[in-house]
This record gives C-alpha cells, structure tokens and sequence, in this order.
C-alpha cells in the first residue's frame, strides 16, 4: 500500500488531487490482489488504472503544452512507455497469466512514487511562473483541462 506523504507533493493542488487519485486506485488494485483470486477483478481495477493514468497523463500534458515547457517531450516519453508497459502487462492477465499480477503492482507502485517525486517535480517552477499553483486554479487554465490522451 501507499499512503500519501507532503513529500509527494508538487504543490499544485490540482496535480496533486490527480497524484493522490492514482494512488487510491494502485492501492484498490493492491487489496484487490491480496484479497481476491479472480483474475477478472483484478483485470477490471487495472483496466481503471491505465484509464485513469491516461486521464492524468493529458492533464500535465495539457498545461506542459500550454506554457512551452521546454521539457514536455522528455516528460511524454516517460508517460508513453508507462503506458505502453501497463498496457502490455495487463495484456498478460487479461491472457491468463495470473501470476504476473504482483509484478505488475510492484512496477507501477515504483514508477508512480519515482515519477511523481523526479520528473514531475521538473516542471512545478514553469506551472507556477503560469499561475497554476497551490491556492486554486485560475478559471481561465482550467478550460485547458480536458481528458483526451495523448492531448
Ligand atoms: Fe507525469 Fe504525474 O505524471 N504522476 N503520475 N503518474
């Protein structure tokens, strides 16, 4: 399980609505694993995962593409291979390799803490020069939000 920590935080309240969100959903796919033995369980709350990652993916995206930050493309590739690694994972399961759940849960967990805590650190000093930080979103940047993926 994770629990939240300040350390996760970017300090932007919308992203970390979104970070904190994800967590949730890896922790309902850890419990899910640890309680439960039917594959198709485990398949749907991972399913809910990737969508939800997308979802989030386009948001940081979005606001990357909005104010020129001059990482965006590094910063999509990482989410690319993120997606393409789970999709590719969850595959398995959903083709009958069971076991390769608790793998699955290990690798997301890491890549989520080690995301969250390197590379979407990079662009907190861009999005707060934009205006987008702790004490709300500007009603003007929040119509950039939309959840497409990629945006
Ligand atoms: Fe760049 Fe945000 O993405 N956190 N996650 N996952």
């Amino acid at each position: 399980m994770i629990e939240w920590d300040d350390k996760y935080s970017v300090g932007i309240s919308v992203i970390d609505e979104e970070h904190k969100e994800f967590i949730n959903i890896i922790n309902m796919a850890i419990v899910t694993k640890e309680h439960n033995d039917n594959p198709e369980e485990i398949r749907e709350v991972l399913h809910k995962m990737v969508k939800y990652a997308l979802t989030h993916f386009a948001t940081e995206e979005t606001y990357m593409i909005k104010f020129n930050f001059s990482g965006c493309q590094l910063h999509r590739n990482e989410h690319l291979d993120f997606a393409d690694k789970a999709v590719a994972n969850i595959n398995k399961v959903i083709n009958g390799d069971y076991q390769v759940a608790n793998e699955i849960l290990e690798y997301l967990k890491q890549w989520l803490l080690n995301h969250i805590q390197g590379t979407d650190r990079k662009y907190i000093d861009c999005f707060n020069e934009n205006g987008l930080y702790n004490a709300g979103l500007n009603k003007d940047l929040q119509i950039f939000r939309f959840k497409s993926y990629p945006p």
